[in-house]
């Protein structure tokens, strides 16, 4: 298509130094990136600097998150946008449904997530915004209506040409972390949803030019099927980008 594929990998709260070190030097000796595919290894906070200094360079390094701070300040625990940026990551993931959530403590509201989004594009970052629905609302039919109210709030902040720098990450709830994936037509139609949702709220050139990636149990086995999809632009893959299967991934592009 006329989108450039971007496959982003999501490494969560897993690894030690020297287990992610390892991961890197198996990433490493793995076969080439097609020209078509940007691919972006979202890793701990910790983590970042061996992957700037380690991984190969035809892999970007992004954070999983940030702070909604615009500069340093007494934000104990925050990693602002402007931190990611200065060290060299080129992207960050924003209102992944795990943060949403809260892991049983506040999580983020829709606000919040599309103000993170706002400051790290001012600050120069490329963002995969995730949004997606839970069980119940896909079966009780809602799931573009939960979508919607997850853009909203970015819509209002951003201007046409700052999407320019987003990615929509639509991840379904029920699909996250439990072996379950959506079907490719499933899929493809949330995707073709999510990109009429942009034409009829932002605008037709920015609904074209957008790249929305699925997640939610993404694996080489999977891959192929889901990416051939004429709306699917790429993924964000979870356990399985901890693993050489992410290079499946990789080359389950078209
Ligand atoms: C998953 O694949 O489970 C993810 O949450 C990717 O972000």
């Amino acid at each position: 298509g006329e989108r450039k594929y971007l496959i982003g990998g999501n490494w969560k709260s897993n690894g030690t130094y020297d287990e992610n070190a390892e991961r890197i030097k198996v990433f490493n000796g793995l076969g080439p990136i097609p020209d078509n595919v940007e691919v972006v290894l979202c890793v701990p906070y910790l983590h970042i600097p061996l992957c700037l200094t380690s991984l190969r360079d035809d892999i970007e390094v992004g954070g999983q998150d940030c702070g909604s701070n615009v500069k340093d300040g007494a934000y104990t625990g925050e990693i602002g946008a402007h931190m990611l940026k200065d060290i060299g990551c080129t992207w960050v993931i924003v209102g992944h449904s795990e943060r949403r959530e809260g892991f049983g403590m506040a999580g983020e509201p829709e606000g919040l997530c599309a103000e993170k989004c706002k400051v790290a594009l001012d600050k120069g970052l490329k963002v995969m915004f995730a949004i997606g629905e839970k069980k119940e609302e896909r079966e009780s039919g809602v799931t573009m209506e939960v979508c919607a109210k997850q853009l909203e709030p970015l819509a209002k902040l951003l201007k046409p040409e700052e999407w320019a720098n987003v990615a929509i990450a639509y991840e379904p709830v029920w699909a996250i972390g439990t072996g379950l994936t959506a079907t490719p037509e499933m899929a493809q139609a949330t995707h073709a949803d999510i990109r009429k949702w942009m034409k009829d709220n932002v605008s037709e050139d920015v609904a074209k030019a957008i790249r929305i990636q699925y997640g939610g149990s993404m694996k080489g086995a999977n891959a192929e099927e889901l990416l051939k999809q004429p709306d699917i632009d790429g993924g964000l893959i979870g356990g399985a980008s901890l693993k050489d299967d992410f290079f499946n991934v990789i080359n389950g592009v078209p």
